[in-house]
């Protein structure tokens, strides 16, 4: 299997995690999104990372590479089978992609990607406003529901993965989770980045 994209990417984070879990070989190219590269570009329709291509099978979004890797190496399983599980588990993909990442990623944004990989200026305002406005609202939510080390089903799962991906971006922009105001899931988030697929996924190349 190839997988394309940087692992700076959270949505490239989640399948780094996922092959590490599930111990699949595979080769990384991390090319940022919309690289000019053909062989990435039939992979990815709107050239969005990540994408894989595995035996000349390709695809592109984290959501449907993780279903297609569980469904080929099932085991350790990441995607609960029990009802209410599977369920819960689809939501913190979901809340991961689509309610975290784009609130949670814009101190990295303007802190790392503008200055460092762009080499233009970031806007503090937009960081700290997000952070002031937007992020307690999402983090009340999260500590509510953390009663453990793992978010569905007392397993690690795709709802850990999803959750905590972007968590890393946070640090590397300098914004970690206020342990005193959200004692649970600033614990939660330190133990899930500390586990070794995390671990792993966090070093692997970003270019
Ligand atoms: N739903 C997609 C989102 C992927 C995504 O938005 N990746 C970002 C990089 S973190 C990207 O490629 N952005 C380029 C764009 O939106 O055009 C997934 O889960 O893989």
């Amino acid at each position: 299997m190839i997988l394309y994209g940087t692992s700076y990417s959270p949505f490239v984070r989640k399948i780094l995690v996922t092959l590490a879990e599930k111990d699949v070989a595979f080769e990384h190219k991390p090319v940022f999104f919309h690289a000019p590269d053909e062989s990435f570009q039939a992979c990815s329709p709107l050239g969005k990372i990540p994408a894989i291509e595995d035996d000349g099978f390709r695809l592109a979004d984290s959501s449907a590479i993780s279903a297609y890797i569980e469904a080929k190496h099932p085991n350790p399983a990441l995607w609960p089978q029990a009802p209410k599980e599977r369920a819960r588990a689809v939501w913190f993909d979901k809340f991961g992609d689509t309610e975290l990442f784009p609130v949670l990623i814009k101190p990295f944004a303007e802190r790392v990607v503008k200055p460092v990989l762009m080499g233009k200026p970031g806007d503090e305002a937009v960081a700290v406003k997000a952070v002031t406005d937007e992020f307690p609202k999402l983090y009340d939510y999260l500590e509510s529901q953390i009663d453990g080390p793992y978010l569905v089903g007392g397993v690690f799962s795709i709802a850990d993965i999803a959750v905590a991906t972007t968590f890393h971006n946070l640090r590397l922009a300098k914004e970690p989770v206020d342990a005193s105001r959200w004692p649970k899931l600033a614990a939660y988030i330190d133990a899930t980045l500390s586990r070794p697929s995390f671990v792993t996924a966090i070093a692997a190349p970003t270019n």
